[in-house]
């Protein structure tokens, strides 16, 4: 029996044709909803521009007909994925100026956004559960919990009550049907969501994959969806200018996650992770919580390939907090000759362990939404390749030819030619200042990948032979290490810190805590989140080993010690030979480190092998120290007793040994 449900009684759904005047005087036959009948919502009357309501699924007719009654749309438009309507939205976009073509390139656009809103919003970012403890942990007295923020459903509801209601007025409201994950995969999962805004239709056929198949997945099983509901909160007639063409409402944003009910309700920001719920918010928090209930877990993770000179491959998922550089591994262009490396994904990884005990993982979404400053033909050459058709730009800036242009793109890019900012000023190579903001993205397909791996897409995953952990830390900490075991590795995964980036609000350099590189994107209690990595390891399957990586080490002169880039292959082969059982290793307090000469360096030019792999013993004393109280604060009693026992190990071996 599926769980009883109010919204399944008495439900009517019926579309006739009415006619209807423009502010023209001319008449046209529209279809409307009618007599929409849900108890205790009364009637809608909604015409329904483009789509079949009828046909839907009755669970969809009833969370579209609930979202049009609160958000009071002037039409409703069924999304079927395809090209036409890819046009169709284009053209409109054209048209407001909301998109700029880029005439250098192929089928690529510009938008410019509210400078207001050109971040995910994490202050703003609430998980909501009936009880306070599901979401976020036993936080000692006087700290702020960063692993999550929870907010009751009462006081959401107060905050939504004043948003919601009539946020979509004058707007048509958008419903995409999409599938996170190859459509069918077991692994895969459906979202719905509904939206004002036509560019983040745009973006989601190009994140998700949008198709009215899951129209009839959704009809012919029980199986659920996530319900996404995304409004830019700025009803007609406006109450404020509109800034570039991009209607929000940053002052009121808010991204309100209900697990237990698997959705999310995001308010007054039309940016990436804030709009695009496929993302972050369903992908990363709404699974992770999916993944706890049903034994499998939702990462921040790339997935990749090697294959070594002898035809040997191996998959990776890599960990790493935004904007540190898993586009660029994702899809590194190996500096030593007869390596090859594929993708599968640069942001998220659905990881779960098959009936043979290994692990498997899939990319859950269809695209790269990727930052572009720092991205050249020599940092990441396919994803340039990438991003040459079918692309929308967000905030990068624009030669007067039609190209585009971002901080990293100097040597690329002619001197002389005049360029508009992503603020729409005039600009020129060398000029003071920042011609694309630093959170500046390309959003593109990732079949155009160049180097995408054939199995991408397979319904059953790629096996995963090694999870990466990794942040900016220009002090202290050495190229490479690998954990002594599955729970020494959580443990460093729960104690990863990184320099902040431009990817979320934050400013400034310090070094922050992203246990996971999952921080801003827990969906539950961090100390059960803990609890179910270390419970992924049972008797008959095959664990990955976990290795830490640091590309971003400084000497005392401020220059990066390591190369980074196509030259981490070296990082990887050693760490290959590693998974196939060499003993290149030596035995250090807080992991194995790499033998002395075991990781490649002909050709690369002075390398200081010592201070790479030196650890300080007053860093480390620190570290540790910090990493414990940090740990304490912030699970409080539900941090696992073994990672109090890994933290305790790790601190009597650097006290001891170091
Ligand atoms: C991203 C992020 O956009 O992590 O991938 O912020
Ligand atoms: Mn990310």
């Amino acid at each position: 029996m599926p769980p009883y449900n109010p919204l399944m009684e008495n439900k009517t759904a019926r579309v006739s044709k009415r006619r209807r005047c423009d502010s023209m005087g001319t008449e046209s036959l529209v279809e409307e909803i009618d007599d929409v009948t849900l108890p205790g919502l009364g009637i809608v009357h909604v015409p329904v521009v483009k789509g079949d309501f009828n046909a839907l699924p009755l669970k969809v007719q009833e969370f579209i007909a609930e979202h049009v009654k609160l958000c009071r749309p002037k039409g409703i438009y069924l999304c079927d994925g395809s090209e036409e309507e890819a046009e169709e939205l284009t053209e409109k976009l054209l048209n407001r100026g909301t998109l700029v073509k880029l005439d250098k390139m192929d089928n690529c656009y510009l938008c410019r956004t509210d400078p207001a809103d050109v971040a995910r919003v994490e202050s703003q970012t609430f998980i909501c559960t009936d009880e306070k403890y599901k979401t976020v942990p036993h936080v000692a007295e006087g700290f702020k919990g960063i692993m999550g923020q929870w907010k009751s459903p009462e006081d959401m509801a107060d905050v939504l009550d004043s948003r919601f209601p009539g946020s979509m007025k004058g707007r048509v409201m958008y419903v995409i049907p999409f599938s996170m994950g190859p459509i069918g995969s077991p692994l895969s999962k459906i979202g719905v969501e509904l939206t004002d805004f036509n560019y983040v239709v745009l973006s989601m056929r190009i994140m998700a994959r949008v198709s009215t198949k899951i129209w009839d997945m959704l009809g012919n099983t029980d199986s659920d969806f996530v319900k996404c509901v995304h409004s830019i909160g700025a009803p007609r007639p406006l109450q404020k200018k509109v800034i570039n063409h991009w209607p929000c409402n940053p002052g009121k944003i808010i991204v309100a996650h209900y697990p237990d009910e698997r959705k999310v309700m995001s308010y007054g920001s039309g940016y990436g992770g804030n709009s695009l719920l496929g993302k972050k918010c369903f992908a990363l928090r709404i699974a992770s919580r999916i993944a706890k209930d049903e034994g499998w877990l939702a990462e921040h993770m790339l997935i990749m390939s090697v294959t070594n000179p002898a035809g040997q491959e191996k998959f990776i998922a890599a960990a790493f907090p935004s904007a540190c550089g898993k586009t660029n591994m994702a899809m590194l262009t190996p500096s030593l000759p007869g390596w090859k490396v594929k993708c599968i994904g640069d942001d998220i990884a659905w990881l779960r362990f098959d009936k043979d005990g290994r692990l498997r993982a899939i990319n859950p979404e269809a695209g790269f939404f990727g930052v572009a400053p720092g991205t050249n033909n020599k940092t990441n050459p396919v994803a340039m390749a990438t991003c040459e058709k079918n692309t929308i730009f967000t905030n990068v800036a624009m030669t007067e030819d039609g190209g585009v242009f971002w901080e990293g793109l100097e040597k690329e890019t002619d001197r002389n030619i005049p360029i508009t900012t992503w603020r729409g000023d005039k600009w020129k190579v060398g000029q003071e200042g920042k011609a694309a903001h630093p959170n500046s993205r390309f959003c593109c397909p990732a079949s155009q990948c160049p180097i995408i791996h054939p199995a991408w897409e397979d319904p059953e995953g790629v096996p995963i032979d090694a999870i990466l952990f990794g942040g900016r830390r220009p002090a202290g900490v050495p190229l490479v290490f690998e954990a002594f075991n599955w729970e020494h590795g959580v443990m460093l995964g729960a104690s990863l810190k990184s320099e902040s980036t431009a990817a979320a609000e934050h400013t400034g350099k310090t070094i922050m805590h992203d246990p996971m590189a999952m921080r801003p994107f827990m969906g539950y209690n961090f100390g059960d989140y803990l609890q179910h990595w270390l419970d992924m390891k049972q008797p008959g399957r095959q664990m990955p080993k976990i290795f830490h990586v640091n590309w971003f080490r400084l000497n005392e002169h401020g220059d990066f010690l390591w190369p980074g880039f196509g030259q981490n292959i070296r990082v990887i082969d050693w760490m290959c030979r590693r998974m196939d059982g060499e003993n290149i290793v030596e035995p250090s307090p807080i992991g194995l480190l790499p033998e002395e000469g075991s990781i490649p360096l002909q050709g690369l030019g002075p390398i200081d092998w010592e201070e790479m792999f030196s650890l300080p013993k007053d860093y480390w004393m620190e570290d540790i120290k910090e990493s414990k109280q940090f740990l304490h604060d912030q699970c409080g009693c539900d941090l696992p007793d073994v990672i109090e026992q890994q933290l305790n190990a790790q601190q009597e071996r650097i006290s001891e040994n170091l």
